[in-house]
């Protein structure tokens, strides 16, 4: 068993046929929650799945899950996975790569005839890059019970429209109840996303945990007026006091290094027009640090820096918050059966802590889980010119099926 390996060429192609689906020009993915493109990507696969000899079950935030029985299939389910929606500007390998680390996993036990003892899983999450509908991880915090399925289906995009209304629109409102089942462990692949594994030329990343992020929604109110007749002393201008602010944030993200992140990624100006100044501004932050105690001063040190900035500006500020996790430690039997397979594999390897937010910080609530990372080119991701080799990705595959194995535990 301990020589078992996935067909690397196999998995290339399939993601490279996946990413096909949502082609940009640039090379990367515009692949967004429940849009036409997510549902070719589903429906892409699901046909795959079933070809595998998986019996497929969605559930009603449109979740997939795609399992191969066991031996016992009174067990709990090892179940791994990620998601197929992208960013606007994403990438080939950001969430298709678990997904389809996972169905490699399947189509290698079909080849070798091996039948574990644990049924096994395959699942895809919904919306978990939180762009189109916010914030990110939705279908596995449904799943995972953070989040209450009609507040998740009343979630709205920029134009108005629901993830439960595009979730009929795409036929994947799913009837299948999984949630709160027992399961075995979840494991997830994924790309580093950061420069860590490259600049030290490790191949795998043994994640032990997930940095903790704060996302809020800052609403800013000055008063709309003529560019030309009102003199600099009386304006109120809104998209004077939202830059300073997001200059604040900025400056937050360097006074708390070198670990915390910050980040103003969405603005929206209002009326928007060349000459009347800005009555109305509404910009996102995101905050991340490992450290939760940390986070909280980023979050004091905002709001404080916020008022400040409005009084200055004779501008009204208000800051929502809308969406908190705290840094999540992964469990230690998972965590130990990535290192042992990278071990025995003779992977170099590193422990690591996810920059990113995945669906395995949400499966960790409900589930022992891991998570295995493969490098990627420069560190970047979240653009089009993500990209990873087939090597690294062949071997965090394998590192999951001996997870895997290790988990369900399997008999030749
Ligand atoms: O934001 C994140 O960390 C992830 O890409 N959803
Ligand atoms: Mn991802
Ligand atoms: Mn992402």
């Amino acid at each position: 068993m301990q020589n078992l390996k996935i067909d690397g060429d196999r998995l290339w192609q399939s993601l490279m046929e996946l990413a096909k689906i949502g082609a940009t020009e640039k090379g990367g993915v515009c692949r967004l929650a429940l849009t036409d493109l997510d549902r070719q990507g589903r429906d892409l696969f699901i046909r795959w799945c079933k070809d595998a000899g998986c019996t497929i079950s969605v559930d009603p935030i449109g979740n997939i899950f795609a399992r191969r029985a066991g031996k016992d299939n009174s067990q709990p389910p090892i179940v791994t996975g990620s998601h197929l929606d992208s960013q606007p500007t994403g990438g080939k390998f950001d969430g298709a790569y678990g997904v389809l680390a996972g169905l490699e996993v399947i189509r290698t036990l079909n080849d070798l005839g091996i039948t574990t003892q644990a049924p096994v899983e395959v699942v895809a999450w919904t919306n978990e890059e939180g762009s189109r509908f916010s914030p990110a991880m939705v279908g596995s915090g449904v799943y995972a019970g953070v989040f209450a399925l009609d507040e998740a289906l009343a979630k709205k995009d920029i134009d108005n429209k629901t993830m439960g209304d595009e979730l009929k629109r795409i036929g994947y409102a799913g009837k299948d109840q999984l949630s709160g089942r027992e399961v075995g462990a979840y494991f997830e692949a994924h790309i580093e996303q950061g420069p860590i594994l490259e600049a030290e030329k490790k191949t795998i990343g043994v994640v032990t945990a997930a940095q903790g992020q704060r996302w809020y929604e800052i609403f800013v109110t000055g008063q709309e007026a003529h560019a030309g007749p009102t003199p600099m002393p009386r304006r109120r201008d809104a998209l004077v006091a939202a830059s300073r602010m997001v200059d604040a944030v900025n400056r937050i993200g360097h006074k708390f290094a070198p670990l915390a992140c910050a980040t103003v990624g969405f603005m929206q100006v209002s009326p928007n027009s060349r000459n009347t100044i800005p009555g109305k501004v509404f910009f996102t932050v995101d905050f991340r640090h490992p450290i939760d105690a940390t986070l909280t001063q980023m979050h004091e040190a905002l709001h404080a820096e916020c008022k400040v900035i409005a009084e200055a500006a004779k501008v009204e500020v208000e800051i929502k918050d809308f969406w908190y996790f705290a840094p999540t430690p992964f469990a230690d039997d998972c965590v130990n059966a990535v290192r042992q397979a990278t071990t025995q594999l003779g992977y170099s390897h590193r422990d690591i802590v996810s920059g990113a937010g995945h669906d395995a910080v949400y499966m960790a609530k409900v589930a022992p889980t891991g998570m295995i990372f493969v490098p990627c080119r420069d560190g970047i991701s979240h653009n089009e010119i993500e990209d990873a080799t087939p090597e690294d990705l062949t071997a965090g595959a394998n590192v999951l099926l001996h997870a895997i194995l290790e988990r369900a535990k399997a008999n030749p």
